[in-house]
């Protein structure tokens, strides 16, 4: 089986960081590697950036696909584009902020989400009720430490201290990272808080490897039916669907 794991910004840096994190859960028999764009942002903390990203997400899908990639995570918690990618791929699509969220609920009743930019958590809370998941949702914090400093000297004591007022003064049961830049972290901020930890990038692989296992993938009766074909025109020329994607 092989998963890939798509960091939608284009720092290097991150996307194996990504692909570590991805690794240590992938289960043995299961090919996991990390991909970025070719194009777009170097990190993502604004909804402009986040709208340039999806473009450079669907090129590696589109790649994916005709390399055979049984399933793919977007490694990014405002989950750029997924719905679209589920429109191009065979397999499942799985975004990291989806994916945490369903595991936060099966380990705990309240859950907080502990992110990067004051500015991202529009996105979060958004996701949360598109997910459906606003009952056991309680808060959603900012450490106010951008993308590309997560690894700077106090960086982890300003998430960790973020994590803790979650469960102190939000009652979070549950903490959900808010960054795939986040995802090493994880083991460390769970044992300094005491409440389970989530890192949507682990669950995400983890839980596009068991889609796969249970034969399951997008369904194409409704609205992930595969785009229909149309002119695309500009700088957006190369993304054309000349013929509708065939559906094995
Ligand atoms: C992210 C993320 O996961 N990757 C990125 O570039 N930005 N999320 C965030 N909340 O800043």
């Amino acid at each position: 089986m092989h998963v890939r794991i798509i960091n939608p910004n284009t720092t290097r840096a991150m996307t194996d960081l990504i692909g570590r994190s991805a690794r240590v859960v992938a289960a043995p028999g299961t090919l996991v590697d990390a991909v970025q764009p070719t194009m777009g942002p170097a990190s993502i903390e604004s909804h402009y950036e986040e709208a340039l990203a999806v473009p450079g997400i669907l090129e590696q899908v589109a790649l994916g696909e005709a390399e055979g990639v049984d399933a793919y995570v977007v490694a990014c918690f405002g989950d750029p584009g997924v719905d679209a990618a589920r429109e191009l791929a065979r397999g499942p699509v799985i975004g990291i902020a989806e994916a945490a969220m369903h595991a936060a609920t099966l380990v705990g009743r309240r859950f907080a989400v502990v992110t990067t930019l004051g500015r991202t958590t529009g996105r979060a809370r958004e996701l949360v009720d598109r997910y459906g998941f606003r009952d056991a949702f309680v808060a959603v914090r900012a450490c106010e430490v951008p993308v590309l400093a997560l690894e700077d000297p106090g960086a982890r004591t300003r998430l960790v201290d973020e994590c803790r007022r979650a469960v102190q003064q939000d009652g979070a049961d549950v903490v959900v990272l808010g960054c795939a830049g986040m995802a090493e972290l994880c083991a460390v901020i769970a044992d300094e808080i005491g409440v389970p930890v989530v890192d949507g990038v682990a669950a995400g692989t983890v839980l596009a490897q068991s889609l796969v296992a249970l034969g399951l993938r997008s369904s194409v009766a409704g609205e992930y039916a595969p785009p229909p074909a149309k002119p695309m025109a500009g700088i957006l020329a190369g993304f054309e669907i000349r013929a509708p994607v065939a559906v094995a």
